[in-house]
């Protein structure tokens, strides 16, 4: 698939410091360690509506990797999915109806723009599920050699006993596990498998439905091991991040581990699992499902400057859970105002500080909000004496400006 066009990102005088993040599977901070090419696997949308906030706010935080890892002198590898084929896309287009291919087409063309309006570094491989069925059906043959799939009147499921690791990821109980199974996509309750949790990795044809011939029958594929088998093609197996929002440490994770796990051999998938907190709206999780969604989309279309957006995203910690707000918008709208204001002062307070700081704060798990405040007390000092105090440097204001570019992504 196409990706979107990418954002200039300006050089940077020095080096960027080694990045840690905090490891869902272990609960720990981790030195994230890549080689010279950092391996980054996230996931992407399934494209049955336009991006909203929360949305934006998890492509974001991978994005501060993406730069803080680049600024660190790393080549990165960034592999996310689209998916283009699954039972919600389906059913949107059945309930509205819609050719679920044009909704699909429709919908990704949307978010590049969103993304491109966001700064947001692209992938270099973007990868539809539609177009990756050849990986995939390669995938599950590894997975049916290995003697951990079986039939269901045609399904084909993945045992996940077969992984002794399975449950590595989440750590989550049994019964949490099955419970979230039902939640996200699942089917626990379905009669004929071996486990409750085993997961279908092909299914076959439906009526009213798009199937694709290949030899594992007429059929599409299952939701996880769409992932499994575009990270492992694309990245191979133990990729530095593997990355989404928290909503897809169980299942969706769990079961990538387990299906790369049991498919090569080999442990772990990803050295470093990351996930981004969930934004709500109106007291709950903002989703498709629930209709409670702010488009990024509408918020341009009415004159948002997207850089606001990004900037009221990274007033919060990726890894927390918060509300969108317009009074948080209105906030972040303010900063830009401000920033702005100083990166044409004629002279500023020494940059080089606030360069060391913004990369400290970011290599320590991505705490935007912390590089926003050492940004803010350049901003406030140059704003009280107009860049005119006596050690103030007149190259201070663009150094300022090509670092919160580079690594905020925020353009000034
Ligand atoms: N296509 C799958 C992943 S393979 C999927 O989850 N698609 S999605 O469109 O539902 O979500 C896309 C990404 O946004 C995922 O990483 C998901 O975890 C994240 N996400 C979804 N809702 C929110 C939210 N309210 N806040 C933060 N991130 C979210
Ligand atoms: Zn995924």
């Amino acid at each position: 698939m196409q990706s979107w066009r990418a954002p200039s990102v300006p050089a940077l005088p020095g080096r960027g410091l080694p990045v840690s993040m905090h490891d869902t599977a272990t609960g720990e901070l981790r030195a994230t360690a890549p080689g010279p090419t950092a391996r980054l696997y996230v996931c992407g949308i399934t494209p049955y509506d336009a991006t909203h906030m929360g949305h934006a706010a998890t492509y974001v935080a991978f994005d501060l990797l993406v730069r803080a890892w680049r600024d660190a002198g790393h080549d990165v590898h960034y592999v996310q999915n689209v998916t283009d084929v699954d039972d919600p896309l389906l059913v949107r287009a059945a309930e509205t109806g819609q050719d679920w291919q044009a909704v699909a087409d429709r919908e990704t063309e949307l978010f590049r723009a969103d993304m491109a309006a966001l700064r947001v570094l692209p992938p270099r491989d973007y990868i539809g599920a539609v177009e990756a069925i050849p990986l995939i059906v390669q995938y599950v043959e590894r997975l049916r050699a290995a003697g951990a799939v079986y039939d269901v009147d045609g399904d084909l499921y993945f045992a996940v006993r077969s992984d002794p690791r399975f449950g590595a990821v989440s750590g989550l109980p049994e019964a949490d596990m099955v419970a979230l199974f039902g939640e996200r996509g699942g089917d626990p309750q379905r009669t004929g498998k071996k486990d409750p949790l085993d997961c279908v990795l092909w299914q076959a044809e439906r009526p009213g439905e798009p199937a694709w011939t290949t030899p594992l029958g007429r059929g599409r594929p299952g939701w996880h091991i769409e992932c499994t088998a575009i990270a492992l093609s694309y990245l191979g197996m133990t990729i530095d991040v593997q990355g989404g929002g928290s909503d897809l440490v169980f299942p969706h994770h769990e079961m990538g581990a387990s299906e790369a796990h049991v498919a090569t051999g080999e442990w772990p998938y990803a050295r470093t699992y990351v996930h981004a907190g969930m934004v709500g709206y109106q007291g709950e999780k903002m989703s498709k499902s629930k209709g409670n969604l702010v488009f990024v989309s509408a918020l341009r279309d009415g004159g948002t400057d997207p850089m606001a957006l990004r900037l009221a995203l990274l007033g919060n910690h990726y890894r927390t859970d918060w509300e969108w707000t317009d009074a948080e918008l209105g906030e972040a709208e303010q900063r830009l105002t401000r920033w702005r204001a100083a990166c044409v002062a004629p002279a500023g307070p020494p940059a080089a500080p606030v360069l060391a700081d913004i990369r400290r704060h970011l290599a320590d798990d991505l705490d935007a909000p912390r590089a926003l405040a050492a940004v803010d007390a350049w901003a406030e000092r140059v704003r009280l004496t107009g860049g005119s105090a006596g050690h103030d440097d007149p190259a201070a204001p663009a150094l300022v400006r090509d670092a919160v570019d580079a690594l905020l992504g925020v353009r000034l």
